[in-house]
């Protein structure tokens, strides 16, 4: 099945994407770390192309802190091979402000060394990505207080930000941008799973059936224990039943409310409960992964 979400105001916010581009000295992408393949949109990466780029793995409280840190290597792999100018570092809404901001400042000044505060002139950036990656929350963190507006579904931010850090830097927080053809549909469950796609865009069944698939191959015990299972399901229909059967999803003669007990798994997924849980897997050996060149 295949999932797409382009509502109309993508294309004003891609024209505000690639208007702001040249004016930054460096992009910053904010990509979740459960899924760093998935939400990485081709269309910014390929509006960024020149400009150094830092890569922020974002919501790294909910990903396995094993393939997290897999995934930065991998970034900064591939883009030492191909002599891009790329970082990659790991944040979390529930780290120290000090902690993330040392992180991607230091990030920044790898990749723009003339600016910041040894500069007369300060650092400019732009911080994009696919929506509902925490962009804004991120923003938030680094100034130290509530100045960008976030909640937790997709296409909040709707227009451009600045907000001046007190070391002169100066962050553009900017709205997340979808592409609008999403080929291969395990990309489109694993951005609708993480929330980039909005629950009413979406059919939440295939999605609940294919995080639990996933469950299955990789965490069976975890899916076991959050829901209370006394068997490991066979299948992720039987998991699916089994799942409504034990949260009381139930329509007239007993039969399972599989809408319900999606709604259901998609929670438990996203709030944690089922444990940190990274869907992308890095590959073993850098990829031709879309970097700026140097
Ligand atoms: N657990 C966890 N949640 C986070 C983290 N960062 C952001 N979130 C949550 O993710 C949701 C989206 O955050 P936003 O900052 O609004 O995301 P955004 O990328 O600005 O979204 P758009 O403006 O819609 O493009 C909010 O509910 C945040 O609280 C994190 O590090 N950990
Ligand atoms: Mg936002």
């Amino acid at each position: 099945m295949s999932i797409q979400w382009y509502p109309g105001h993508m294309v004003k916010a891609r024209k505000l994407i690639a208007e702001a581009i040249p004016g930054n000295d460096v992009l910053v992408e904010v990509v979740d770390s459960r899924i760093p393949r998935a939400s990485r949109n081709p269309e910014l990466i390929e509006l960024g192309r020149n400009k150094p780029l830092l890569i922020v793995l974002s919501k790294s409280d909910l990903s396995d802190p094993e393939l997290t840190a897999a995934w930065v290597h991998h970034f900064e792999q591939s883009a030492a091979r191909r002599g891009a100018r790329v970082q990659a570092v790991a944040v979390s809404s529930t780290q120290q402000r000090k902690e993330a901001r040392k992180l991607v400042s230091e990030g920044c000044r790898r990749l723009a060394p003339v600016r910041g505060p040894s500069s007369v002139k300060p650092l400019r950036a732009l911080i994009l990505g696919i929506p509902n990656v925490g962009k804004s929350t991120l923003t938030n963190l680094l100034q130290g207080r509530q100045v960008a507006k976030t909640e937790d579904r997709p296409g909040v931010t709707r227009g451009e930000q600045k907000v001046v850090l007190d070391d002169g830097t100066v962050l553009s927080d900017v709205p997340g941008l979808m592409w609008p053809r999403i080929e291969a549909p395990s990309v489109g469950l694993s951005l609708a799973l993480c929330g980039a796609i909005p629950d009413t865009a979406i059919d939440t069944e295939p999605v609940a059936l294919f995080a639990l698939e996933i469950l299955l191959k990789r965490y069976p015990r975890r899916l076991q224990e959050a829901f209370k299972l006394a068997s490991p399901p066979a299948s992720p229909d039987e998991a699916l039943d089994a799942v409504g059967r034990k949260r009381g999803c139930l329509k007239s003669g007993g039969v399972v409310d599989r809408h319900k007990a999606s709604g259901h798994v998609l929670t438990a997924f996203r709030s944690g409960t089922l444990g940190r849980i990274t869907l992308d897997v890095p590959p073993t050996e850098p990829e031709p992964l879309l970097l700026p060149e140097e």
